[in-house]
């Protein structure tokens, strides 16, 4: 059988990790003949949840499971690892302000990156799903300067899934036909769906629709608030959910998307007038273990105005986390 590959998850104590890591040990993320060894990262005092979470992976009796390390170290949990995924950061507490809230995670998201530099495969694959995502993954991968920056992601696709599943409803088409859509910008409200290329059966999805309104109204706000919509109804944040975007996001960048469009957190090549390295979600294609941004689609007035906003509100979080990248 294959070598395994080691599979670094941070936050493995939390309501994301309960659910990715068992899929993970499953072979949903790698494929079904790779084995993994998972190297967990939470802080100390969630260390006890950490090592139950492990009794429950061993009493899955997974076979493609061939270890797993628990460390509050995150030299340790990244040691060689081919895969990182970023998914513990501080939640914003009562009464914090967002600024607050950057500054923390910029403080973890500064000490894994140096920690991904200097112990992890030089091919390692980061997926960064920890909020504020895009900006945490900016810092990582600036604070990893001999891992290519390109190996630096955040998650878009739990934004693409949510967008494909409205379109699904609206059209009556099963989501799995939809092709061809793009989450452009920060995963926050501000993102901009955007289906005005997407294609059902080679069909149109925009002159199926053929309804601005309801694309402003309802498509763009239902989909930049379904996180919110989720908290009220369950009172937590969306966990299923996240775990199952997450392993989309990193299976399909690693076995390929077979020409489909998916949406990844990529640093910007200086495309569509976003500035290189801001860490912005654009369409992709992956094939070989990369992916490649889908480039050169006309961009009219409304959707300039929606990907500027998303913009405008990175490089505010870029701002308000310069000083800690020196
Ligand atoms: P939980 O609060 O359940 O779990 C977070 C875990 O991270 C905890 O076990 C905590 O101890 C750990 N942690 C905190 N600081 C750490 C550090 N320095 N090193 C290692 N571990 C650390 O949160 P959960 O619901 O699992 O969500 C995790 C993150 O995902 C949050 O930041 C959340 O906002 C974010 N999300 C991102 C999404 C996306 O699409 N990009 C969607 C879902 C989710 O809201």
């Amino acid at each position: 059988s294959k070598p395994a590959k080691r599979v670094a998850v941070t936050g493995a104590a939390g309501q994301i990790g309960y659910s990715l890591l068992f899929r993970i040990a499953n072979g949903d993320m790698l494929g079904k003949d790779q084995p993994v060894i998972l190297q967990l990262l939470d802080i100390t005092p969630a260390l006890p949840a950490v090592r139950g979470v492990v009794m429950e992976l061993e009493d899955c009796a997974f076979p493609l499971l061939a270890g797993v390390v628990v460390t509050d170290d995150p030299k340790v949990a990244f040691k060689d690892a081919d895969y990182a995924l970023l998914v513990g950061a501080r939640p914003r507490s009562k009464g914090m302000e967002r600024k607050d809230l950057l500054e923390a995670n910029g403080a973890i998201f500064t000490v894994q990156g140096r920690a991904l530099d200097e112990a992890a495969s030089r091919d390692v694959r980061v997926l960064v799903v920890g909020n504020p995502a895009n900006t945490n993954a900016y810092i990582a991968m600036k604070s990893a300067p001999s891992l290519p920056k390109k190996n630096f992601t955040a998650m878009l696709r739990l934004d693409h899934n949510r967008a494909l599943s409205q379109l699904a409803a609206r059209t009556g088409k099963p989501v799995g036909q939809i092709e061809k859509l793009a989450v452009w910008g920060n995963h926050s409200p501000t993102m901009y769906p955007d289906y005005r290329f997407a294609t059902i059966g080679g069909q149109s999805v925009k002159a199926m629709i053929n309804d601005d309104a309801w694309n402003r109204d309802a498509f763009i706000p239902t989909v930049g608030k379904r996180g919110a919509a989720i908290i009220e109804a369950r009172g937590l944040s969306s966990a299923a959910s996240a775990a199952n975007a997450a392993i989309d996001h990193m299976r399909d960048w690693t076995l390929g998307t077979n020409g489909r469009w998916v949406t990844m957190g990529i640093p910007s090549d200086g495309s569509y007038g976003i500035p290189e390295d801001i860490m912005y979600g654009f369409p992709v294609t992956c094939a070989g273990g990369e992916y490649t941004m889908i480039k050169g689609l006309e961009i009219d007035e409304f959707s300039r105005s929606k990907m500027d906003a998303t913009l405008k509100e990175l490089f505010e979080e870029r701002d308000g986390v310069a000083h800690l990248l020196g």
